[in-house]
Parts: C-alpha cells; sequence; structure tokens
C-alpha cells in the first residue's frame, strides 16, 4: 500500500511506517499539485495543513484515509471524503496542555506588555526606573471569558482557576460540566461573556458558523481595558474589525497565534501595534507536543489502513458502512 506523508516527519516514525507501506515523503508540499505523481496509487495521506477536497479527491481513486497531524480539521471537507467513504482522522488531547500553556502566554505577554518592553530594554530605551508609561495591567484575579470550551478551552480554565484565581466565564455549543464542576467556570451568552470579561480567549474550532464569528459588533461590546487572545484559527475573527478595535482603543491589547493570512503579510497593520503579541501559529509547536502528534497520526493512518478503526476517527459513519 503506498502512503504519502506530506510534511516533516521524524525519522523513527518514518521507519514505522515503512514496516507496513511503501512510503513517498514530500515534505515541502505546497499544493495538492505538488502530489499529483503519486496521488494516483495513494491509499493514505498523513500530514497537516493541506486542502483536501474534491479537487485532491479526483485525483486519488485509491484514497482510504486522510491522517491529519492537527487538532483542527477545517483543511478537509469532511462531507466530500465520507460521501467518497475516506477516513477522515485528527490528534485530538496530546496537546491541550501546550496550546493551554501558549494562551497564557500571550495573555501574560499582553496585558504584562512583555514584547512592547522587551524590545523597550533591547532597543536601550531603558534610562530610568519604569513609570507609569510602561505598566500593564494584572490578568489574576480578573475575568477570564473562554468561547469555545473543548479539551484545550478545559486546560485553560485549569490554570486560570488553579493558577490565577481568575473568575470564568464560558460560551460553547454544549455545556461542559467539568469545567463548571472543577474549575467553577460559568456558562453564559456570548455578548454577556463579551460586555464581562476582562480577558476574551477564542479557541473555537473554525466551520461555516464561527467564520468571522468576532467582528465590529463584538469588539464594542468588550470592555476597553480587554485583553483579546485568539488561539482558533485566524479565520474565526474579522481581522479588519480588530485592527479598528484596537486603533480606536476600543480594547487594550490582542494576543493572535493565528491570522486571516498565514504567513502573515509584513503589511498587515497589526504588525505596527505595540499593545499586539504576535506569535506564528505555535499553539502546540513543542518538540514533545509535536512529536506525539505526529504519533497519534501515524497510529490513525496505520490501523486506518491495516482494517481497525483508528483512535480519532473523525467520519465515525465510514467505519458503519
Ligand atoms: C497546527 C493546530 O495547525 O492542531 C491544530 O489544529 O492549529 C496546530 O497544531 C498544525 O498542526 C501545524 O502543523
Amino acid at each position: 500500500m503506498k502512503v504519502i506523508v506530506y510534511s516533516a516527519m521524524p525519522e523513527d516514525l518514518i521507519e514505522s511506517l515503512r514496516e507496513h507501506f511503501e512510503i513517498k515523503h514530500i515534505p515541502d508540499c505546497h499544493t495538492y499539485t505538488d502530489l499529483l505523481p503519486d496521488l494516483k496509487e495513494a491509499e493514505g495521506l498523513l500530514g497537516s495543513g493541506l486542502r483536501v477536497d474534491s479537487g485532491l479527491l479526483d485525483h486519488a481513486p485509491n484514497l482510504k484515509i486522510v491522517s491529519n497531524i492537527s487538532v483542527g480539521y477545517d483543511n478537509l471537507d469532511i462531507p466530500e471524503l465520507t460521501k467518497r467513504g475516506i477516513m477522515a482522522t485528527n490528534t485530538p488531547g496530546v496537546l491541550d496542555d501546550t496550546t493551554a500553556d501558549t494562551i497564557f502566554g500571550m495573555m501574560l505577554a499582553a496585558a504584562r506588555r512583555f514584547t512592547e518592553l522587551d524590545r523597550f530594554v533591547k532597543e536601550g530605551r531603558w534610562k530610568a526606573p519604569v513609570s507609569q508609561a510602561e505598566y500593564g495591567i494584572d490578568v489574576h484575579h480578573k475575568t477570564l471569558g473562554i468561547i469555545g470550551m473543548g479539551r484545550i478551552g478545559g486546560k485553560i480554565a485549569k490554570r486560570a482557576h488553579f493558577g490565577f484565581d481568575m473568575n470564568i466565564l464560558y460560551h460553547n455549543r454544549s455545556r461542559n460540566m467539568e469545567a463548571e464542576n472543577r474549575y467553577g467556570a460559568t456558562y453564559c451568552g456570548l455578548d454577556e461573556l463579551l460586555q464581562k470579561s476582562d480577558f476574551v480567549c477564542l479557541m473555537t474550532p473554525l466551520t461555516p458558523e464561527t467564520r468571522h464569528l468576532i467582528g465590529e459588533r463584538e469588539f464594542r461590546l468588550m470592555k476597553k481595558t480587554a485583553v483579546f487572545v485568539n488561539g482558533s484559527r485566524g479565520q474565526t475573527v474579522d481581522e479588519a474589525a480588530l485592527i479598528r478595535a484596537l486603533e480606536r482603543k476600543t480594547i487594550y491589547a490582542a494576543g493572535m497565534d493565528v491570522f486571516e493570512q498565514e504567513p502573515v503579510s509584513p503589511d498587515n497593520p497589526l504588525l505596527k501595534m505595540e499593545n499586539v503579541v504576535t506569535l506564528p501559529h505555535i499553539g502546540s509547536a513543542t518538540h514533545e507536543t509535536r512529536y506525539a502528534m505526529a504519533k497519534l497520526a501515524v497510529e490513525n493512518l496505520t490501523k486506518g489502513l491495516l482494517g481497525q478503526c483508528p483512535p480519532s476517527l473523525i467520519n465515525r459513519e465510514i467505519f458503519q458502512i
């Protein structure tokens, strides 16, 4: 069976795949056209970020499984894969703590102005003890609003509750009783969360319903002192509205790990703003976690192609066909 691995992958995991499959490794793949010579015979596709829709699938008549090395799977056309009887898998669970750490880092950096003041020191502008001009705002004991209380949201709530004594509000498709019972999180509507939170943390998956979930109206509902952090996908926020909100000081600061266009354009006004912390989509990017994600993706693909149910199968109906 032929498998295409289209992202960088640790050598020991490539070797474990070679025990069962013929592997074509194309680590520098940008569009599916880079895979065209091999797609026709491929039964498995393993990697992260590639758009998999009918454009690709029409060239892959033998494909049985697409194993995504990420928890988000907005790059996959799930209905189309399901219609064609192709399994789709992702990597939930193994990146929750690391991503929650990143979110807390961004909250602290934005509220306490770490990146701005790091430049202040390195550029030789620190000439006297700091004054009010360099003060930030506290994180501890504030109200944190989490939009999207899934696994990662739960880990953010855990840190907020036990580490920072924060009051937690959340908005989600369904109630998360673990977050309520263990971390004291209170379920509320989106508008109430936006109005009451000092920190607004966006963690929803990107779906047609969450595209531009946060825009002009939502920024206006937030406090003038609010810190907004996006750890989901760039498209969940109307970035032009965010830029206006920061320019007009409708909110205090933002932490952005994701952008509408990635890699972000050097002309993006967010990059010129001192009160915005920007990261290059590193939510899960540690050696340990990226290895764990790749390992789970390999397990998903191997089980799927060897006739067992992959541990993180998204379109479970495939297995009932
Ligand atoms: C990266 C992520 O997009 O898992 C996700 O949904 O956002 C990230 O971990 C991805 O894995 C990049 O390689």
